[in-house]
């Protein structure tokens, strides 16, 4: 064993999903190990016994570096006195198996190597990420606490080098600590299998049902292969981009309309298959179309809540309650309403559910950048929404669009749009968000985009099982007419400040409105309330999602 000096860095506040830098920062001398040490450092303080009866779960998305990290992880892992490790082949598991695993095998947590939806490759982005031992997202107190010990760490804790053979599944020893390199797909199929039925599905696909999975050259390929086309019977070809890359294939791995073009031009004309699907780098998210059709994640989210019982084997019970980020459209809280169950609004970021999902709050929840998940595992899950929509498709036995158009008959329609403005200073961005903060109390009342602001406020979220209170979550402008604008910053870039305003309007109109044109005057409200231009210099958003 080898204690390691080394001084602490100062960027290493973890965001809203982990700590995520340029690939370059974490390959620095030590910068990875002293992040690793620092969560070590934590958890210890809460494992009274030690780590010597403890299992630790490591894998990542298969982006540039993950190998490399996955190896310094192990030896740290060994020296820290981790009873045993479990690692995907290859370095490989999704971020939604890793949750698997851990709660599977009675881990103590987990170490996840990705950066999700970023790019990937030595001049884009790399990330890890701690998930406690439900399996989910180390909640705020522990990043908080892996923040304060990296501040101040001297230190850290690894093995001599040793040649640790990651391709092939067995287990081999590093000093006291058993390391198994385990099928990265095997739990995760698992739990698919406990949640749908499989043999509905392949009835589904036997009748010449077609549809097409982007894997986008990220995670899932290898798991969307195994269970739609080896399991389920899908025809070969069904997933493309298959093939984990190293660098997503110089491609963004973010399932929305705009990096995901293929996929979504492909569904379009009257040979297109029934159903499209693509899921990010990580395996976490995921984007619902039908032919010529687009699902919302609020609406996708809304759905699948509604049609969980009747359709979805799993859930044949019902749900406890429903769950979104505050963000998300309010479609699902319609469907709970309509179900007689609670919908709880939580602050961005997965980590917020997993606390009402062990308490039996909740049983299935979303939020509007692509995730929806339950409480199988802790984190979203991009192929088990995939499942839902295909099971969906096959109770019903109608298509994507009539599901939806169906639902927005009989509920409304929340119009929907999230405008990104990347790449803005950070200083000014930062000054533009808190001068808007400091207005909210005198913006009651005023007009806006054709209506009147009912309440405007920052949002603040206290956590109903453990009272713990996360202040600051986003602020929010409420309309008299049901309409609202939210505007954040967001916590998961690498570089620059990204704003992120997200437009809502509700409406019982059956659906069919022209999105653009219905949103356009708030849009523009929310740009000229926070003073987009004249602070940062542009007011065309980067992306609309
Ligand atoms: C974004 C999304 C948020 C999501 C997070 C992690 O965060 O808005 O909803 O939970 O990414 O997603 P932010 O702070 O940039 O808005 V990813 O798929 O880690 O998986
Ligand atoms: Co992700």
């Amino acid at each position: 064993m080898k204690t390691i000096q080394t001084t602490p860095f100062t960027d290493q506040r973890p965001g809203t999903s982990g700590l995520r830098k340029k690939t370059r920062v974490f390959m620095q001398p030590s910068y990875l190990e002293n992040f690793v040490q620092a969560v070590f450092d934590t958890v210890r303080e809460d494992t009274p016994g030690g780590f010597g009866a403890e299992t630790l779960v490591v894998g990542g998305d298969g982006r540039y570096y993950n190998r490399e990290a996955t190896r310094t992880i192990l030896l740290m892992a060994a020296a820290n006195g981790f009873g045993r490790v479990l690692v995907g082949r290859g370095g490989i598991l999704s971020t939604p198996a890793v949750s698997a695993v851990i709660r599977r095998r009675d881990a103590l947590g987990g170490l996840v190597l990705s950066a999700s939806h970023n790019p990937g490759g030595l001049e884009a982005d790399f990330g890890i990420k701690y998930n406690v031992r439900n399996g989910g997202p180390a909640p705020e107190g522990v990043t908080g606490r892996v923040y304060e010990h990296t501040l101040k760490l001297t230190r850290y804790l690894t093995l001599e080098d040793a040649d640790i053979d990651l391709e092939h599944e067995g287990t081999v020893r590093l000093g006291k600590t058993e390391v198994t390199i385990i099928d990265p797909l095997a739990d995760y199929t698992s739990i698919m299998e406990e949640l749908f039925d499989f043999e509905l599905l392949r009835v589904l696909f036997q009748s010449g049902f077609r549809m097409r999975f982007d894997a986008m050259s990220a995670v899932t390929g290898p798991y969307a292969r195994h269970i739609l086309e080896e399991r389920l019977g899908a025809q070969y070809g069904t997933v493309v981009n298959a093939e984990p890359l190293e660098d997503f294939g110089g491609h963004h791995p973010d399932p929305n309309l705009v990096y995901a073009a293929e996929l979504v031009e492909h569904l379009s004309g009257v040979d297109a298959p029934d159903f499209g699907a693509a899921c990010d780098g990580d395996g976490d998210r995921n984007l619902i179309l039908g032919r010529d059709f687009f699902v919302t994640p609020g609406d996708s989210l809304a759905v699948i809540a509604e049609h969980a019982q009747s359709a979805i084997h799993g859930y044949r019970a019902g749900l406890a309650g429903v769950a979104r980020s505050m963000p998300t459209s309010t479609a699902a809280d319609r469907v709970a309403e309509s179900l007689g169950v609670p919908c709880y609004e939580t602050p961005t970021g997965w980590k917020f559910f997993g606390n009402l999902m062990d308490a039996g709050l909740c049983t299935i929840c979303g939020e509007e950048s692509f995730g929806t998940g339950s409480n199988h595992v802790r984190e979203k899950d991009g192929l088990w929404a995939v499942l839902c929509w295909l099971s969906i498709l096959a109770s019903t036995r109608l298509g994507v669009a009539e599901v939806v158009r169906q639902h927005w008959q009989r509920f409304g329609r929340s119009y929907y749009q999230r405008h990104d403005y990347e790449g803005l200073e950070v200083a000014a961005a930062t000054q533009m968000v808190d001068a808007l903060r400091d207005r909210l109390p005198a913006l009651a009342g005023i007009e806006l985009a054709g209506s009147r602001v009912a309440r405007a406020d920052d949002f603040s979220y206290t956590d109903p099982v453990d009272g713990g209170v996360s202040a600051h979550q986003g602020l929010r402008i409420l309309l008299e007419d049901g309409s609202r604008i939210v505007c954040r910053l967001s916590g998961t870039g690498t570089q620059g400040a990204t704003l992120r305003l997200y437009v809502e309007r509700y409406l019982k109109d059956g659906g069919e409105g022209a999105v653009e044109e219905i949103l356009a005057p708030l849009a523009q409200a929310a740009r000229e309330l926070i003073e987009l231009r004249e602070r940062c210099g542009t007011d065309v958003p980067s992306i609309i999602t």
